[in-house]
């Protein structure tokens, strides 16, 4: 069998990576709806469940917590983030290192690109570095491929999320993460353009259980891998019930309906 450096963070080539992150890149106003969240040891509990492929945490949370989850938990670590506070064009702080990443027992790294911000140069120069050391270490790469900044008028149109989706194939990511562009033909296309690269859905604020579910299996119906969430599942008040759909609608090909029926 050939051997992906994606495969650690993978489900029959199927991905769930829950995102907990929200803490740097929007602050405590996301743990409100659900404020047990704003203890990570709670999303950790959360990414033992069977259908989390992977967590994603920037590096103090990981420090601090996945000593204790690294036999039930993949973590895919999160080098660089930026808080909500910061009010200039689209950028993100690289606050960890590859290596560093590998020594807290990382199976993969995760990179956000602002495709289209006047900071696009450096991101894609510091990407580079990260893609190649983690090449290095044999560590899967997710970037979060978000196009963003003074210059773009609709971050999530058909045409863009394709650009974005091309931009994790053009640049070497395993995995791109990108926000769903509106219908299941915009997601194809961008799948298309991604080639080998896997392409995740974001899962983006908080809505309703079935149009969420909805949302997901009309990406996958696309080709999409699967979707890298976070505010839909730990802001919701039964997140493992949620969980327990996605699994459905993920890996064993359940419509939203028949995964809510379970
Ligand atoms: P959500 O499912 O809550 O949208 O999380 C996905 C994510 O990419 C997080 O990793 C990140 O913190 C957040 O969205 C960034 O959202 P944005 O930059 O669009 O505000």
């Amino acid at each position: 069998m050939i051997q992906h450096a994606d495969d650690a963070i993978t489900r029959d080539g199927k991905i769930l990576i829950l995102a907990y992150d929200h803490g740097l890149e929007h602050g405590p106003v996301d743990f409100e709806p659900n404020p047990e969240t704003a203890d990570p040891e709670r999303v950790f509990e959360l990414a033992t469940h069977d259908a989390v492929t992977a967590l994603a945490v920037q590096k103090g949370v990981a420090e601090a917590y996945y000593p204790y989850y690294e036999t039930d938990v993949s973590l895919l670590l999160k080098l660089n983030g930026t808080s909500n506070l910061w009010m200039g064009e689209p950028d993100s702080a690289v606050n960890c290192s590859v290596e560093y990443a590998a020594d807290l027992g990382a199976d993969a790294i995760g990179f956000t690109l602002y495709g289209g911000s006047n900071h696009e140069i450096e991101m894609a120069e510091e990407f580079r570095d990260a893609q190649e050391d983690a090449r290095d270490h044999d560590m899967g790469v997710v970037m979060w491929s978000y196009p963003r900044g003074q210059g773009l008028k609709n971050d999530t149109s058909s045409d863009t999320i394709a650009y974005a989706a091309r931009q994790g194939l053009e640049l070497g990511a395993d995995v791109a993460k990108v926000k769903y562009p509106g219908s299941a033909d915009a997601m194809a296309e961008a799948v298309r353009m991604a080639g080998p690269t896997k392409v995740v859905m974001s899962g983006g604020s908080k809505t309703d259980d079935r149009s969420f579910l909805e949302t997901v299996e009309s990406a996958i119906d696309a080709g999409a891998k699967g979707l890298a969430v976070g505010r839909n599942v730990f802001q919701r008040e039964n997140p493992t019930q949620l969980l327990d759909a996605l699994e459905g609608v993920i890996f064993e090909e359940l419509s939203a309906a028949e995964a809510l029926r379970q």
